[in-house]
């Protein structure tokens, strides 16, 4: 029988290219997310792909999601975003809230619900793709690097909690990717400041850049762990040093 992964937030971006990935790798993958129609096209398009309504946010959606699997052999957390980009001293509340909950809680939920299944599979991976925005801070960073730290911070405590278990506890840091939805959400729907943020730098990482890193993660031999992976583009030498032409 074919492993099984599961990818979070699989209806764009990262989540829909490591689902692709995953499937041309030979996995069964339950691709998760709230846009079931957009994940309907891409199972109708990928042999593989079967498609499942997530939302990481209510707790329910992730029991009754759970409660739909036969088995979880590797879960791909990916489910994420960044709303705003104001400085601490005037962020809003609620952007902060809804950043927490989706990066930190929401995995929370889905990590807490799988774990059984992983751990029955006898060599489970638990991969979160984080951010190296959880590894730095950056001005206007503000909820997003604290819920990147969080979910840092979780992936470490996970890993030493289930040592001895047959589970690996990966994490992926990307830098600058060039997503649709990534900037564009963090400006709110402004598609000139979301275009900025690339603008001039040769070559972002594309999605399939960091799926073709999540993919190598999950697919080493049983007893090796990939601690952490930092993934950033040629052109972005850190946070603050980024080659523009
Ligand atoms: C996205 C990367 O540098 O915008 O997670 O925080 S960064």
């Amino acid at each position: 029988m074919n492993r099984t992964a599961v990818v979070t937030g699989a209806s764009s971006g990262i989540g829909e290219a490591t689902a692709r990935r995953l499937a041309a790798e030979g996995f069964d993958v339950v691709a998760a997310a709230r846009r079931r129609e957009r994940l309907d096209r891409l199972a109708a398009e990928v042999p593989g792909i079967r498609a499942a309504t997530l939302d990481v946010t209510s707790q329910e959606s992730v029991d009754a999601f759970a409660a739909s699997l036969d088995r979880c052999d590797v879960l791909i957390n990916n489910a994420g975003g960044a709303v705003g980009l104001e400085p601490v001293a005037s962020g809003d509340v609620a952007d902060w809230q809804q950043m927490y909950d989706v990066n930190v809680l929401g995995t929370l939920r889905v990590t807490q619900a799988l774990l059984p299944r992983l751990i029955d599979s006898g060599d489970g991976v638990l991969l979160m793709l984080t951010s190296v925005a959880g590894l730095v801070s950056y001005e206007g960073g503000g909820g997003y690097n604290a819920a990147k730290h969080a979910q840092t911070s979780m992936t470490e405590v996970l890993r030493l909690e289930l040592v001895g278990k047959p589970v690996r506890i990966v994490e992926v840091a990307p830098g600058m990717v060039h997503t649709e939805e990534f900037s564009l959400n963090r400006f709110r729907g402004d598609s000139s400041a979301a275009d900025r943020v690339y603008q001039g730098v040769p070559d972002p990482l594309s999605a399939d850049d960091v799926a073709d890193a999540i993919s190598w993660c999950v697919t080493r031999p049983a007893h090796v762990n990939i601690d952490r992976l930092v993934i950033r583009p040629r052109a972005q030498a850190a946070q603050h040093k980024i080659h523009r032409v």
